[in-house]
């Protein structure tokens, strides 16, 4: 299918939200997906350390031992975001390299961050710092993981430590990224660390997860009372395979498992009753005042958004994806639907009449991107974000209140379980030199940007 080349990708409307200069446009990242120095200043291994060890976990056998040496390069790496004009930064914290086994603070891990927040602010950028982006300390997944409820007091103590640190250097703390795919991915498929398949094992893992967000939550406020304080949500979008009774059903656990099952708890404070038709007997055990404590006013929901799903019912309780021919899709496999994240926040302002301000903490796609004569064009990724920042404004027009959006990824990183292969920055990465390049997409990002500060 071809794909979408407009001639002037980033010039949106003059009526669009992305020309007011209190909309945040930023770029994101993950610290084991670009930091390397695993060894360095006595940071302890991660579960993505021992799982990227495993023979056939990770594609090519990739690690995160090098990355983008962005441990090394940081100041440079942060002159990429002047470079391209963007209002914040997303990063997140190596848990691992800040607080050893005892719970004791390591001072030259902390100074990294601390160095890295304290040269975002001499810029002028947002900051918004996620504490976990999926790499536990291995010795924390040695005693249970997120199996563990002991392990939601751990990050408890982790997230006082760095809100006191940083305090007053960050704009918004996201506690988690994603723990659908933590608590789906880590423990109920074993496709990612710490490589556990068992569907019991994802809700307990999951409740543990939100437990230790809604713990950490007041922690944060009482550290670092200036800034915002959530969570980042990964949702996916469902199409039903026929006009089917039971295919629209499929259509809809597929969005329960996917959304509801992360964004009920938080925003209604109970699991959707749906998931256990799905997954019969896997209800986590729940203690009283948990579902309190995970319902904590948020000041802020991180959406990220990817691609869509066709579906159809397995015939018993569930569904199975089917995928659709002639769509365009990325070199993820992803099927390209812009619409759907509009649907998406639209649906979510109607379900949870509590939603707060929603930033998209994540968008983008990968593309296997090449440096020819030192240029590298990347037109599906210009069309890309042009239609999902559209569909961002749309959803604003409808009445969403969407404050910001990061492209993920500022540049190209460790992809997980798909290593170095699949390019989502908007900057090249070589990962032999380590030189950077930016792509024909950041050339326009940046573009833009001037453009609007100039306006405004
Ligand atoms: O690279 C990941 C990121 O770490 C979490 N969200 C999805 C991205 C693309 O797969």
């Amino acid at each position: 299918m071809p794909i979408e080349a407009p001639v002037d990708p980033f010039s949106p409307p003059s009526d669009s939200v992305l020309w007011k200069r209190n909309f945040l446009l930023g770029a994101a990242t993950a610290a084991y997906q670009i930091e390397g120095a695993v060894d360095e200043d006595g940071r302890l291994p991660s579960i993505w350390d021992t799982f990227s060890a495993i023979p056939g976990k990770v594609l090519a056998g990739d690690t995160g031992a090098r990355a983008c040496e962005h441990y090394q390069r940081w100041e440079t790496d942060l002159d990429l975001l002047s470079e391209l004009n963007v209002d914040g930064y997303r990063l997140s914290i190596a848990w691992g390299r800040v607080m050893d086994e005892a719970g004791r603070p390591n001072k030259k891990g902390i100074e990294f961050y601390k160095r890295l927040v304290g040269r975002l602010k001499e810029k002028g950028l947002k900051t918004f710092v996620t504490l976990y982006h999926w790499d536990l300390p291995q010795y924390l997944e040695d005693r249970g993981g997120w199996l563990n409820r002991d392990t939601v007091y751990r990050f408890a103590d982790y997230a006082d430590l760095m809100s006191h640190e940083l305090a007053g250097q960050v704009d918004a703390w996201a506690t988690l990224n994603e723990p659908w795919c933590s608590a789906y991915l880590g423990y109920g498929n074993g496709h990612h660390a710490p490589g556990l398949a068992n569907g019991r094992y994802a809700t307990q893992a999951l409740h543990h997860l939100l437990l230790a967000h809604g713990t950490a939550v007041p922690v944060i406020r009482a550290n670092d009372p200036g800034s915002m304080v959530g969570i980042v949500a990964n949702v996916g979008k469902s199409s039903a395979n026929s006009n089917s009774e039971a295919d629209a059903r499929a259509a809809h656990l597929f969005e329960v498992q996917h959304n509801a099952w992360i964004l009920d708890p938080l925003l209604k404070k109970s699991y959707p009753k749906d998931l256990f038709e799905l997954w019969p007997g896997t209800e986590p055990l729940v203690l009283d005042g948990d579902m309190e404590a995970i319902g904590a006013p948020l000041d802020f929901l991180g959406i990220n958004y990817y691609f869509r799903s066709n579906v159809k019912s397995d015939g018993a309780h569930g569904f199975t994806e089917v995928p659709l021919e002639g769509v365009e899709r990325t070199q993820m496999g992803w099927e390209v639907y812009p619409d759907g994240l509009r649907d998406l926040l639209i649906g979510f302002k109607e379900t949870y009449r509590n939603l707060p301000p929603v930033y998209i903490t994540e968008n983008g796609m990968a593309s296997d991107d090449k440096v020819v004569d030192g240029r590298v064009d990347d037109p599906q990724r210009i069309s890309f974000l042009k239609r999902h920042l559209a569909a961002v404004d749309s959803a604003v027009k409808a009445g969403v209140d969407v404050r910001g959006y990061f492209i993920w990824s500022l540049m190209d990183n460790f992809e997980w379980a798909f290593g170095y292969e699949r390019r989502f920055g908007i900057v090249h990465v070589d990962y032999e030199t380590q030189k950077r390049t930016l792509k024909h997409s950041a050339q326009l990002v940046a573009k833009f940007l001037a453009e609007r500060n100039a306006r405004a």
